[in-house]
């Protein structure tokens, strides 16, 4: 059987990263591991659907999807996340929480400029007439991370390119 550990995608708003987390489990399955994808799809309007944008309510966000993800360690699967998870301290708790080994940052490295330019669901355009309060990359800070395992630049290069970056650095760390 495989490791697991936990994918972490990080990055703003139309960065890519479920889409990203998405393809990466599809390639995951195909080497026969076992994984699941969390993204605000199925957390924002599950078991965190009491929590909004606050600062305060994001790091809860983040600490229950770190939980969570941690009892998927436990249970065998590969887990990927793909929450914007805006705050260094709020990542480094993750890591903490699942031990250093088992947490691989994925940076998607997309600018404010780049998300804004496509603006898929137009959050950017409200978010600038102020009807989205404490929209990141707008009014809310994003804090890029300082040392992710994996850097990706999500806007520029393809969707399977950034894939397989991914899926490269698991096979080199031995992880798959
Ligand atoms: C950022 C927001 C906000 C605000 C709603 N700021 O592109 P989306 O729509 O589908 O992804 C965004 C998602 C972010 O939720 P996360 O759970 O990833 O955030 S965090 O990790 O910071 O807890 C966006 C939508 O929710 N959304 N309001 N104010 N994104």
């Amino acid at each position: 059987g495989h490791k697991s550990f936990i994918l972490w995608f990080t990055g703003l708003s139309g960065a890519g990263k479920s889409t990203l987390a998405h393809r990466v489990e599809e390639l995951l399955f195909e080497r026969g591991c076992r994984t699941y994808v969390f993204d605000g799809d199925n957390v924002r309007h599950g078991l965190c659907s009491d929590l909004a944008f606050s600062k305060q309510d994001r790091r809860e966000n983040i600490r229950r999807i770190g939980e969570m993800s941690k009892l998927f360690i436990d249970a065998g699967v590969i887990a990927l996340t793909a929450f914007i998870s805006p705050f260094r301290r709020d990542r480094q708790m993750v890591r903490s929480l699942v031990g250093e080994g088992d947490f691989i940052e994925v940076y998607c490295d997309a600018s404010v400029e780049e998300c804004e330019n496509r603006d898929v669901k137009g959050l950017y355009k409200r978010a600038r007439l102020g009807e989205i309060p404490d929209f990141t990359g707008i009014s809310s800070p994003y804090e890029a991370p300082e040392n992710p395992e994996i850097t990706l630049h999500s806007a520029v290069d393809s969707l399977d390119a950034c894939a397989d970056r991914v899926l490269r650095y698991l096979e080199i760390k031995q992880k798959i």
